[in-house]
């Protein structure tokens, strides 16, 4: 069977939210980030990046990067309809993949939840949380251009939805940010699928 390494909140809840989409048995083991887990020998014999999520697959090989992973999820998985056939949707899609992951998560996210992992002296570490939040917001600024009057980023639900969400969720629940009302709006509609409230329900979140 598949298991997940996550820890409850992070980039994480969006490889949840798609194996709770997909419905195939799975298992998950949290990682706990605040006790630095992550750095133990024996999560660095899972993943030697020391990162959630990891997600080793049924043959006992191990996928990290949420991209890859959720492209991976959804082409094996095709019943679940999670990723457009159309060679454009599917280039689009993996372009707001790569631009939550990369962008907003790693160089907006991350510097507004751990200034130290960038700059050493704290005195700098408000200047480092504000250029992140600042990135965070540009980044939520597009997608709410992508998103515009549509109910899924793409058209239909996709992987870049489950992607949003981690942001969403972060801004929303974690440190309270205004978001643009379009991706508010997509926010609550995630939250309204069950597969979302399952995922939430399984990192103890709900
Ligand atoms: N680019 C990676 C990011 C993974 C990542 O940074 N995960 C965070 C949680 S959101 C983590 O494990 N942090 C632990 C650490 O950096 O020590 C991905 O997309 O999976």
């Amino acid at each position: 069977m598949p298991k997940l390494y996550y820890w409850p909140g992070t980039c994480a809840i969006t490889i949840h939210v798609l194996l709770e989409e997909i419905g195939k048995p799975y298992t998950d083991e949290a990682v706990d980030l605040g006790a630095k887990q992550q750095f133990t020998p024996e999560f660095r014999a899972v993943n030697p990046k020391g990162k959630v999520p990891a997600y080793v697959r049924d043959d006992g090989s191990l996928l990290t990067e949420v991209p890859a992973i959720a492209w991976w999820l959804a082409r094996t998985n095709p019943q679940a309809r999670l990723l457009s056939e159309d060679i454009e949707t599917e280039v689009r899609t993996l372009e707001a993949l790569d631009h939550i992951a990369a962008t907003i998560h790693m160089q907006g996210a991350a510097r507004a939840w751990r200034p130290g992992s960038f700059i050493s002296d704290e005195r700098l570490h408000d200047e480092v949380m504000a250029k992140g939040k600042d990135i965070v917001l540009r980044g939520l600024d597009i997608l709410s251009q992508t998103l515009g009057a549509k109910t899924w980023l793409m058209g239909d639900y996709s992987i870049a939805d489950a992607s949003l969400f981690f942001i969403e969720y972060w801004a929303k629940e974690k440190v309270f940010w205004t978001m643009p009302d379009n991706i508010e709006a997509h926010y609550r509609r995630m939250r309204a699928r069950p597969a979302v409230e399952r995922a939430l329900m399984r990192e103890g979140l709900a």
